[in-house]
């Protein structure tokens, strides 16, 4: 049995009750198989051993009260990864359905990903069980006090750097922020995604939803297609998925799809500037139901409790290009075929893991452009990094300098993807470039560094 078969073993053994986990080692392990001849080096080091096991893994009680007085207890984690290349660095994720597997396998990935921005950046990722759906600001506020009243302990500018992710965005990393630099008496770069106001960058909250679509831009390149014209599916209707529509109808494609936790929509006419400003109202400001788009826009379809993916029909509606941006695991292996029967050329994940193992495949066997998620959506975390970097010079870039920079990194990461996979006889396949890209910058610093 090959080093990447035991690996994969021992933590389907070991982690049994961490699906997401499993899945997420399983599919990276899968794409190392070329680096184990390469690189013996790696193997007599146990490389491979211990990248799947975590520097250490934070879980804590969180208390909180409500605007009643009523007491509630939630759970936080904050999995440190890998620092081996710089300081951990991840998002927080506030879902009801946040356990440790989904915070192993959100920080796994992001070891890889943040190797693959150029920048210096560790992988982590943290969160909890806490829905801050239908709590009041004071109850959210009260309950990121809470959060941080424990998390601060365990980060700092050169340690651990957390910033937003699923039911994260500046509202929360506000009263995070806010409550930090109150208890450690500290106005540092702590987290990124930071208000412009007290330290935030120019293009963060756009970040992740422009770099997927430059992302996707670039592999549309490769085969002499661009934006323009292209019938875009999109789903989520959170920060990733509103910046990924805005850049794609500036780009000339026509978007027709958006989703939220309880439905989609559907508008062939296309959600043009004026009806995203619409949806970013409801969603940001309202923090209302995407369903509500039809009592502005009544020529859309909403189906209550499917995903985009499942609202896609053989034949109708035709699709050009997929962006994934709300969950992991929303594209099946039957999604990814009707998908490919509607014509869909390219596929890039804005969210984290968004298709099972069995869609990849479809997409790939199907000559589709696969753009992994690590790859994808690394802008955003590649813009938390130049955060930082602003943080510690104490200067502000402008939205120009920020964005180019952005655009830069998404090219960057397509060329060293497309580069690795040639290199290790996957010609064409990001997934394989781009876990083989990060993954040879992380495992040279790990064993320069002797057996820690
Ligand atoms: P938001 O909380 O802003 O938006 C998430 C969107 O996805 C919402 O529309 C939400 O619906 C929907 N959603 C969340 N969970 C589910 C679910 N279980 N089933 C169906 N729909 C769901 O988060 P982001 O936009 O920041 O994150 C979206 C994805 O992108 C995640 O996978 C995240 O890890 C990834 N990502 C985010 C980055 C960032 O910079 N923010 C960077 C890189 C990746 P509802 O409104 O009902 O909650
Ligand atoms: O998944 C991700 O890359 C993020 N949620 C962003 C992390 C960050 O530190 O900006």
């Amino acid at each position: 049995m090959s080093v990447i078969d035991e690996v994969i073993e021992k933590v389907k053994s070991k982690d049994k009750d961490q699906p997401e986990f499993i899945q997420a080692v399983t599919e990276v392990m899968g794409t190392l198989r070329p680096t184990v001849d390469k690189h013996s080096e790696f193997v007599k080091a146990k490389i491979y051993e211990r990248i799947v096991e975590p520097d250490r893994m934070i879980i804590f009680r969180v208390p909180w009260e409500d605007d009643n007085g009523e007491i509630h207890v939630n759970r936080g984690f904050r999995v440190q990864f890998n620092n081996a290349i710089g300081p951990y660095k991840g998002g927080l994720r506030l879902h009801p359905s946040v356990n440790l597997g989904i915070i192993k396998f959100l920080g796994f990935e992001q070891i890889f990903k943040n190797a693959l921005t150029t920048l210096p950046m560790g992988g982590g990722k943290g969160g909890s069980d806490f829905d801050p759906k239908g709590k009041s600001n004071a109850e959210v506020m009260r309950f990121c006090y809470a959060f941080m009243r424990e998390l601060y302990r365990y980060i700092g500018p050169d340690t651990d750097v957390p910033a937003g992710d699923i039911g994260v965005g500046g509202r929360e990393i506000g009263y995070l922020f806010g409550y930090y630099k109150k208890i450690v008496n500290e106005h540092t770069g702590v987290l990124t995604g930071k208000g412009l106001e007290y330290g935030g960058s120019l293009i963060r909250p756009q970040a992740t939803g422009y770099g997927v679509t430059y992302f996707a831009a670039e592999m549309l390149a490769t085969r002499g297609m661009d934006f323009n014209g292209k019938v875009v599916a999109i789903s989520g209707s959170g920060n990733v998925a509103q910046y990924a529509v805005q850049k794609v109808t500036q780009l000339g494609g026509k978007v027709i799809t958006m989703s939220d936790s309880n439905g989609a929509i559907v508008d062939e006419e296309g959600i043009n500037a004026e009806k995203l400003a619409f949806v970013m109202d409801l969603k940001n400001v309202k923090r209302g139901r995407i369903r509500e788009y039809l009592d502005k826009y009544p020529q859309a379809k909403y189906f209550e409790n499917k995903s985009v993916w499942d609202t896609i029909k053989e034949k109708s509606p035709h699709i050009d290009v997929a962006l994934p941006c709300a969950t992991q695991n929303e594209i099946s292996e039957d999604h990814a075929n009707t998908l490919v029967k509607n014509g869909v050329v390219c596929v890039a994940e804005g969210a984290n893991m968004p298709s099972f193992l069995g869609a990849i495949k479809v997409f790939q066997e199907n000559n589709v452009l696969f753009g992994p998620a690590k790859a994808a959506n690394a802008g955003g975390v590649a813009v938390s990094g130049l955060e930082m970097s602003q943080n510690s010079m104490r200067l502000s870039w402008t939205i120009e300098e920020v964005d180019a920079k952005l655009r830069e990194i998404m090219k960057s990461i397509h060329k060293a993807s497309l580069e690795a996979a040639e290199a290790y006889g996957r010609k064409g396949d990001y997934l394989t470039g781009a876990n083989i890209a990060g993954f040879i910058k992380v495992a040279k610093a790990m064993l320069a560094y002797g057996i820690v």
